[in-house]
């Protein structure tokens, strides 16, 4: 037979109790951790796959992207969109997200630099203003690669623990923001997310 696991009393007034600018216990750490993920895929799609095409499609801020210092400091044509080229432009988006358990979080990126460019691009994911444990992940997009290479498709799991600590036990509403300083062009962003 299997196990089935209800809620109690004790346990939501645990997590009740629990504040997100608190050390995590261990005990829930493991029970928002990533279970083995066996439901259908979810996909999200922003942009459009179609290789950096003119015009630029719109990217989604969430209410606190859009006031994070980091952004709001670009002024107008400082702040790039989808399929947006050249240098020097900050580029962010938001995807939404509903409070449901997931077991995994991936996104892929297809970007484009300048040919030549030793970049020192920084790629942020999280939750807006990305502070403590809301920065889910940092990352140069370009290490590594050699700088004949222009173009490449980024594909990152993001640590789910974080993700489920946000949509259960944060306010909502829910946004998976994503920051990109400030020399490379994004063709589209794909989230596939699976739920318990
Ligand atoms: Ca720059
Ligand atoms: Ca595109």
């Amino acid at each position: 037979m299997v196990p089935v696991c209800h809620y109690t009393d004790s346990w939501q007034s645990a997590i009740d109790s629990i504040r997100l600018n608190e050390p995590m216990v261990p005990w829930l750490l493991l029970a928002l951790a990533a279970a083995p993920c066996s439901s259908p895929a979810v996909v999200q799609l922003q942009g459009a796959m179609d290789n950096f095409a003119y015009p630029p499609k719109p990217v989604t801020l969430s209410p606190k992207m859009t006031v994070f210092d980091g952004y709001a400091q670009y002024e107008g044509a400082g702040k790039r969109q989808y399929d947006d080229r050249g240098q020097d432009k900050i580029f962010a988006t938001s995807f939404p997200l509903v409070a449901r358990k997931l077991c995994s979080a991936q996104i892929e990126i297809r970007m484009r630099r300048k040919a030549g460019d030793l970049s020192n691009e920084s790629l942020t994911i999280g939750f807006a203003p990305f502070l403590g444990d809301d920065r889910l992940d940092v990352v140069n997009p370009w290490a590594g690669i050699p700088v004949d290479i222009t173009d490449r498709v980024l594909r990152l799991d993001l640590p789910v623990g974080g993700i489920n600590r946000r949509i259960l036990l944060g306010k909502a509403p829910y946004f998976l923001d994503i920051f990109l300083h400030d020399d490379t062009a994004v063709d589209y962003i794909k989230l596939t997310v699976h739920y318990e």
